[in-house]
């Protein structure tokens, strides 16, 4: 700890309070070289008082970054990349490739007539359409076609390939994969399908037609447990789930009209690892803040606004995407008097909540906002 404050802290707190002499210098370096050290110069770190996110709040804007996504076209194929992906890099976050905490996030770009080939992987991933249309994905079997603001699951385990068909045009979407999260834990198995294509065994689109209906499930049937069964959430209902909530609700005071993708069959989240939410922001409304032990990654579906994550001000458009690092303060507005503003967001909650580690704070007993710091 640097600060007098934080070091009249340590001592009161009865942590590890030492300060360095001679003595002790020459004792850390003799413990270092029997590959040993000694707790009290790290304890303080690696026991902070609480979560302390490495991670930076960032906002990665599309139009930035669209001119770099489309001349990957150019420079590599599917064929050698596996997956033409440009990645989004958290600052703070160097030693892995991470977005954020251990999620990461890329944007990945086909053209007409191409596919990726098929594998599968411990790491769970999903998708959020950008841009372009005739985008599909085959996920076991399930092929899917993919439109803009579409979200689509592919859980662990499951082979997947993705590609556009020959009259379609570019497509871009955003990748979610708890990659960082299953190196950390060092469980992570990948795998390339042995005819690196897989057959398309049931009907097109067949999950949304059996699983989308918000109220119906097929009769008798309860999916895997392990993951949802709706691989693919359409924009339109999507949209108008929360367009109906909205006319018989006032919302989330942090959220707004905040809903959860959800499997059908359980009510929980849709993979074991990730979950995921759309919400809409009323012309005009300024959430109040709050923070949550656990990772974000937004994606803006539509509209424009800001959000203020611990003093940082980023001010968002649709296809912009952002992120909120653990136990940050934040709040979320919408810039339009007249339009709504919708936020896709996918995170690590399900991990939290299954390890008992969810913890969520308001700003403040009757709420509050924050001043914009930078
Ligand atoms: C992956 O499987 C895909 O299936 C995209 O499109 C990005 C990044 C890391 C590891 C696996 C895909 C990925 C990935």
């Amino acid at each position: 700890m640097s600060s007098s404050r934080e070091n009249y802290r340590e001592a009161v707190a009865g942590r590890a309070n030492v300060a360095d002499t001679s003595e002790l210098i020459a004792y850390y370096d003799e413990i270092e070289r029997h590959h040993a050290g000694a707790l009290w110069t790290v304890a303080n770190k690696i026991e902070p008082w609480e979560p302390a996110s490495s991670s930076v709040p960032m906002l990665w804007q599309f139009d930035a970054l669209r001119p770099h996504v489309l001349r990957s076209l150019e420079l590599v194929t599917p064929e050698q990349a596996g997956r033409r992906v440009v990645y989004l890099a958290n600052p703070g976050r160097k030693d892995v490739t991470a977005a954020v905490g251990w999620l990461y996030s890329g944007l990945q770009v086909m053209a007409p007539g191409e596919c990726a080939s098929s594998h599968r992987h411990s790491a769970s991933a999903l998708r959020f359409i950008m841009e372009g249309s005739g985008a599909f994905t085959n996920v076991d079997g399930h092929k899917m076609t993919l439109s803009a603001n579409d979200f689509v699951l592919t859980p662990n385990g499951t082979w997947h390939e993705h590609g556009v068909e020959a009259d379609g045009t570019i497509c871009i979407w955003q990748d979610g994969l708890d990659i960082p999260l299953m190196n950390a834990l060092e469980a992570n198995f990948y795998e390339v399908h042995p005819d690196l294509k897989q057959p398309v065994v049931f009907p097109i689109d067949d999950s949304a037609a059996s699983w989308g209906s918000a109220a119906l499930k097929p009769a008798g049937e309860h999916g895997s447990g392990r993951y949802s069964p709706l691989l693919k959430y359409e924009w339109e209902r999507t949209y108008d789930a929360l367009q109906a909530f909205a006319r018989v609700s006032d919302g989330s005071p942090f959220d707004g009209i905040h809903m959860d993708y959800i499997n059908p069959a359980t009510g929980g989240a849709v993979m074991q690892t990730l979950g995921a939410s759309m919400q809409m922001l009323r012309p005009g409304e300024h959430t109040q803040a709050h923070r949550e032990v656990g990772s974000f990654v937004y994606q803006c579906a539509k509209g424009s606004g800001f959000s203020i994550i611990n003093g940082k001000r980023l001010d968002w458009k649709a296809r912009d995407i952002f992120c909120v690092p653990a136990w940050m303060w934040h709040e979320h507005a919408n810039a339009s008097a007249t339009e709504d503003a919708c936020l896709f967001c996918f995170h690590d909650l399900p991990v939290m909540k299954a390890l008992g580690l969810y913890r969520a704070e308001a700003l403040g007993e009757n709420g509050g906002q924050q001043p914009v710091l930078s």
